[in-house]
């Protein structure tokens, strides 16, 4: 049940991340298996040019598909054991989801195609959908500059659900976005910190109290902050009827 995740990139520094802290870990102890590419060396040119202007004019520059191609054939002939997902991050994608994340964790390999400058030209996308699994994903309604800092997003999201990665797994349940509502807020000591005091319940030992106090902050914080994650109606607590 190991993970195998390859990133063709003209960045492959921003992936340096993905060896530290728990992912690092989770490499060294071959829970996963990280390889990064860099989309310049499936270049012929003596600039290693990976862009070009966009047929029918407008703004900016279009990854061309010539290294694209190069760069997914030989990725993708890595691993002949393994069943590639081919993940092109980009704005204009199904959103990615902690079910999603999920989804992906169960898979033995996630190729990601990191584009830049106005996207990678339409026909590399065309292509490899014939061949491959091809996911399109966004994080959200905001522009990012390339799809780098989305597969670090991605990765670690998609990682810390491989099994063993996370040492406790409960942890890995009571979490925001895993059964519908927002997590209950946290204290630690000190009991009191600037005049500001845990809430009494915590320290009253009544465990079926804190379960309950914590169920209800939870309800109250999604209402609040998140009322889209709740069922139709909830939503306005304070409306009439
Ligand atoms: Cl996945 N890529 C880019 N370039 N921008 C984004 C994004 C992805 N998700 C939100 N904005």
């Amino acid at each position: 049940a190991t993970l195998r995740i390859d990133v063709v990139t003209i960045f492959p520094e921003y992936l340096r991340a993905l060896d530290l802290s728990l992912l690092g870990k989770a490499q060294r102890d071959g829970l996963l298996e990280v390889h990064v590419h860099d989309l310049r060396d499936f270049t012929h040119d003596r600039h290693r040019t990976v862009d070009d202007t966009p047929y029918g004019g407008g703004a900016g520059m279009v990854m061309r598909p010539e290294p694209w191609g190069e760069a997914l054939d030989h990725v993708l002939g890595l691993a002949p054991d393994r069943t590639p997902t081919l993940v092109v991050p980009g704005p204009g994608g199904d959103r990615f989801t902690q079910q999603r994340a999920h989804e992906l964790a169960g898979r033995d390999w996630l190729v990601f195609a990191c584009g830049r400058y106005e996207g990678i030209d339409e026909r590399v996308v065309e292509e490899y959908s014939e061949r491959v699994e091809l996911q399109v994903l966004s994080l959200g309604d905001y522009v990012l500059n390339g799809g780098e800092v989305a597969v670090l997003a991605m990765t670690e999201a998609v990682g810390r659900l491989v099994p063993g990665v996370v040492g406790n797994a409960e942890s890995l349940v009571e979490e925001s976005h895993e059964d519908g509502l927002l997590e209950y807020p946290v204290y630690t000591k000190p009991a009191s910190w600037r005049g500001r005091e845990v809430p009494p319940v915590l320290l009253s030992g009544h465990h079926g109290r804190v379960t309950e106090w914590r169920h209800a902050q939870r309800i109250e914080r999604t209402r609040a902050r998140r009322p889209d994650m709740l069922p139709h109606g909830q939503a306005d607590r304070g409306s009439p009827g």
